[in-house]
């Protein structure tokens, strides 16, 4: 049998959270590579239900079963992908700031890296603070992420930001930013380290980012 993965992405838009999973499950069966069943099925469905939600071709509940279906396939993959493909890239802490409930984007960003190895300590919607300080305090990650949705919730980041500073460990973590109302210019405002425009280009603009402190 051969997989297409065009189906997964096609169920994926569709919302069809059966589907999803057993095309995501044929695939592995066929030996697929997790990563191309990530982004050739399930990222490339997730990309169209967003721009549909951009131009207003779809609605929030059906973004959300969109969401869902690729959220429980991800339960499928997510022990294949880090089983093949760890390679022991670093740690990641990940999380929506204070006050802000949105996290599809956010774990979208999450899978990603540990879709390329990293070892993702996501802590959730709406932490506050102190909980980002604490959580690189205990374990020492390589890259924090903060999520943000709303023009309302942004400045949280920079507070983040701050905090880190005055716990003495600013320079320990590369700071990553990303949320639709984020832009490049704003992580530089704030002082984080790095902006991601979507959750496919995140852990490719971290990588060259530690390329280039190598060098
Ligand atoms: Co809300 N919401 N929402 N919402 N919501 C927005 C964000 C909004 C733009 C809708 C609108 O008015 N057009 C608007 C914000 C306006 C603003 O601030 N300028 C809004 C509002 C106002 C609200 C409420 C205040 C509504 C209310 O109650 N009156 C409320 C706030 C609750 C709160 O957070 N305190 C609210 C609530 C909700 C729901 C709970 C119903 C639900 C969230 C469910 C969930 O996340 N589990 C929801 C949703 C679904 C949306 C929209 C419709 C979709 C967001 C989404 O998931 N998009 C959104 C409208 C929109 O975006 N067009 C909207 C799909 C997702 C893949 O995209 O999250 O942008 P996104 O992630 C992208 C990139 O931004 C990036 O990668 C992803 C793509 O690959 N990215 C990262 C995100 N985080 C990243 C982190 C990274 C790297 C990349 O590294 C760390």
């Amino acid at each position: 049998m051969s997989i297409d993965l065009g189906k997964i992405s096609e169920s994926v838009i569709q919302g069809k959270i059966d589907d999803v999973s057993k095309y995501t499950q044929d695939a592995l069966d066929e030996k697929v590579a997790p990563a191309s069943i990530l982004n050739e099925g399930l990222l490339a469905g997730m990309d169209i239900v967003g721009q549909r939600w951009k131009n207003g071709d779809m609605f929030m509940p059906e973004v959300l079963r969109c969401a869902k279906a690729m959220s429980q396939a991800m339960e499928i993959l997510r022990p294949e992908l880090t089983e093949g493909e760890m390679g022991g890239a670093g740690t990641m802490v990940i999380g929506t700031v204070a006050g802000d409930l949105h996290d599809i984007g956010k774990d979208l960003a999450a899978m990603m890296f540990e879709g390329a190895g990293y070892k993702v300590i996501n802590l959730g919607i709406d932490q506050p603070n102190e909980t980002f300080v604490e959580a690189v305090k205990e374990h020492k990650p390589t890259v924090l992420g903060l999520s943000a949705l709303l023009t309302t919730t942004m400045p949280r980041m920079g507070e983040v930001i701050n905090s880190l500073k005055e716990a003495g460990i600013r320079d320990k973590v590369a700071v990553i930013i990303g949320g639709a109302p984020v832009t490049e210019e704003y992580a530089e405002e704030i002082g984080a380290d790095l902006y991601a425009p979507n959750a496919g280009t995140a852990v490719d603009i971290v990588k060259k980012y530690f390329e280039n402190r190598k060098n």
